[in-house]
C-alpha cells in the first residue's frame, strides 16, 4: 500500500515541534523529528516572540525530518508579524500577553458595542483578539509602515515559500472574521477603521500554499519539489480535527498551555447568553464550528515550575495526588492570570481574597490547580451543551494535559463523564491528516476520526462519583 511521510509543524506557546506522519490507507504512525522551547522574550518595549529563533528550530526540524511529501504549519493564534512594502519583517510578533491590550477592549466598545461584534464576529471577549491588538497599535510607526499582516503560521510559510495567504481557521482568532459566511467581517473592519487591505487573500485547510524555496531546499537538505500544505493552522483547529470522537455526542478540551473547552458544531452560536457566558465560535475543518471556553491551562501549572526552579514534574503529580481534594480552588477562566509572573502568590491572593485556605507548598498549589482546572472544565462542558442544545456523552481529552493522569481524572469526576484522553500530539495529527486528504490518502474528517480510533492508543478514566463536591466547589466559587 502507498505510504506517504509529512512534516508537521506545531507550534505551542510553550515549545515546538516538528513531527513527521507516516500515513497509508489504513495507518498512521507519528513520530517527532525535534522538539525546541518557545521562550517569550521581554524587551524594554514589552513582552515579544522570538520568532527568528522559532524559524531556525522549525529548519532544524525539517533538515531532522528528512524527505516527506509535504509540510504543514499550525501555531498559537492571534498573533502576527507585519512586513513593510518590501516584504521585510517589521519587529519582533508582539507576545499576545503583551500588556499593550489593557483597556482597549472597553474603548472599541464605545464605538462598537460588545453585543454587536459578538453577533458579527461570534468570537469570545479576550483582550488579545486581533481586533483589540491592531487598536492598541493604532498610529504607531510600525503599524504605518507595514503594508502586509501575517498571522505567525502564514508567516512562517511566507518564509518557506514566498507565498503569502491567510488561512481561515486562524484569521478566525482575529475577531475579524464573520462565523455565518466565513468570510471577513467587513461592516466591523469598516466601523473599527481596520484595513482589512493588510491582510493576504484567504485560503483553507488543504489549499496548496506554495513550494520550500531553492534557499530553504539547500538549508534542510530536502530535494525539490517539497509542497506546503495550507493545514487547519490554528493548533487548536488541527487538535480538534484529531479528537478520536465516533459520533457527534462529544465535548472535548484540549490542554497545554491553555485549555480549550467545549463542542464541535455545525452552526455558530451567537445568542446574549452564550456571549455573556464568554463562549467562542472558532472556524474548524469542512464548514464546522469550535464552540468553546478558554481555560488558563497548564500555564498556572508552568508558571509556578517557573517560579520554584528545577522541578521533578512527575514527583510533584504524585505529591499533589496524596493532597485532599478541593480544599481551595480559584477560577481558572479569569484573565486576571493571563500576565506572567509571581503565579504561586497570585494563586494564594485568590484563595485568600475568596476565604479559602491558602495552599502552601509547591504540592499544594499544584493541587489547587489542577483542583480548579478540572472544575472550570466542568463548567465549560455543561454551559456549552445548554447554551447550544447538543448534549455529549463522553469528553476527549487532547493534547500535553493527557500525560497528566490526575488532572484526566479529576476532569472526569467534575464532569462526571468518562474521559477518553489521547492523542498527546493531537495538533500534530491534525495537521498531518489535513495534508494527507489534500494528497488524496484519506476521507472526510469522519474518515480521519475512524483512522485516529484504529490507530492511535487511548486511556479512558471513568468519574469516580462525588459529582455533589464538586457542585458544591463550583457554587462556593461562584459566591453563592
Ligand atoms: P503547548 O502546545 O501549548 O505548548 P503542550 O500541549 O505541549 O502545550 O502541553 C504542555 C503541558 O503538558 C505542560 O505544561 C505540562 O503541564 C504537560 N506535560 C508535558 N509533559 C508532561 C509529563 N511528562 N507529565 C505530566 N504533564 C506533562
Ligand atoms: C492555544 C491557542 C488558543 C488561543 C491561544 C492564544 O495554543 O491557539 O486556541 O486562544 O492559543
Amino acid at each position: 500500500a502507498v505510504v506517504k511521510s509529512y512534516a508537521a509543524v506545531d507550534l505551542g506557546a510553550s515549545s515546538g515541534r516538528v513531527m513527521v506522519g507516516r500515513v497509508g490507507p489504513d495507518s498512521l504512525e507519528l513520530s517527532e523529528a525535534h522538539r525546541f522551547p518557545n521562550r517569550p522574550v521581554r524587551v524594554p518595549e514589552g513582552l515579544r516572540w522570538d520568532v527568528l529563533g522559532l524559524y531556525a528550530g522549525v529548519l532544524d526540524g525539517l533538515r531532522a525530518a528528512g524527505p516527506v511529501d509535504s509540510v504543514g504549519i499550525d501555531s498559537w493564534a492571534v498573533d502576527y508579524g507585519l512586513l513593510d512594502a518590501d516584504g521585510a519583517l517589521l519587529g519582533n510578533p508582539v507576545h499576545y500577553r503583551d500588556r499593550r491590550t489593557e483597556g482597549v477592549a472597553e474603548k472599541v466598545w464605545a464605538t462598537l458595542p460588545a453585543e454587536e461584534l459578538y453577533t458579527a464576529t461570534g468570537l469570545q471577549y479576550a483582550p488579545f483578539n486581533t481586533l483589540y491588538q491592531l487598536t492598541a497599535a493604532r498610529s504607531t510607526a510600525q503599524l504605518d509602515r507595514a503594508r502586509r499582516l501575517l498571522l505567525m503560521p502564514d508567516l512562517l510559510t511566507y518564509w518557506l515559500t514566498g507565498e503569502q495567504g491567510t488561512e481561515l481557521t486562524n484569521a478566525s482568532t482575529t475577531q475579524l472574521i464573520d462565523p455565518r459566511t466565513r468570510d471577513w467581517a467587513y461592516g466591523v473592519a469598516e466601523r473599527l477603521g481596520i484595513d482589512l487591505g493588510l491582510f493576504a487573500p484567504l485560503r483553507r485547510p488543504g489549499d496548496p500554499a506554495g513550494v520550500l524555496r531553492p534557499e530553504v531546499l539547500e538549508e534542510t537538505g530536502l530535494t525539490g519539489p517539497v509542497p506546503v500544505t495550507a493545514v487547519g493552522s490554528h493548533d487548536t483547529a488541527s487538535a480538534v480535527a484529531a479528537v478520536p470522537a465516533s459520533g457527534e455526542r462529544f465535548a472535548y478540551i484540549c490542554t497545554g498551555t491553555w485549555s480549550l473547552a467545549g463542542l464541535e458544531l455545525d452552526a455558530p452560536v451567537l445568542t446574549e447568553e452564550s456571549r455573556a457566558a464568554n463562549f467562542t465560535n472558532e472556524l474548524g475543518l469542512d464548514g464546522t464550528v469550535r464552540y468553546l471556553r478558554n481555560i488558563m491551562g497548564l500555564w498556572l501549572l508552568q508558571e509556578c515550575v517557573r517560579a520554584w526552579g528545577e522541578t521533578d514534574l512527575g514527583a510533584l503529580l504524585l505529591e499533589a495526588s496524596k493532597v485532599p481534594a478541593l480544599r481551595s480552588v480559584v477560577d481558572a477562566g479569569d484573565s486576571a492570570f493571563l500576565a506572567p509572573g509571581r503565579m504561586p502568590e497570585r494563586i494564594a491572593e485568590a484563595c485568600r481574597a475568596s476565604g479559602q485556605p491558602v495552599p502552601g507548598s509547591p504540592a499544594e498549589v499544584t493541587r489547587c490547580i489542577l483542583d480548579s482546572l478540572a472544575l472550570a472544565h466542568r463548567k465549560a462542558v455543561q454551559d456549552a451543551q445548554r447554551l447550544a442544545g447538543h448534549t455529549v456523552d463522553v469528553v476527549h481529552v487532547v493534547g500535553g494535559g493527557t500525560r497528566n493522569a490526575l488532572l484526566c481524572q479529576l476532569t472526569a469526576d467534575a464532569c462526571g463523564l468518562p474521559v477518553v484522553a489521547g492523542p498527546t500530539e493531537a495538533a500534530a495529527l491534525g495537521n498531518v491528516l489535513v495534508q494527507a486528504r489534500a494528497h488524496g490518502l484519506v476521507g472526510d474528517l469522519a474518515g480521519m476520526r475512524r483512522l485516529l480510533v484504529r490507530t492511535q492508543p487511548l486511556t479512558r478514566y471513568e468519574p469516580r462519583g462525588g459529582t455533589e463536591r464538586w457542585r458544591a466547589a463550583q457554587n462556593r466559587l461562584a459566591g453563592d
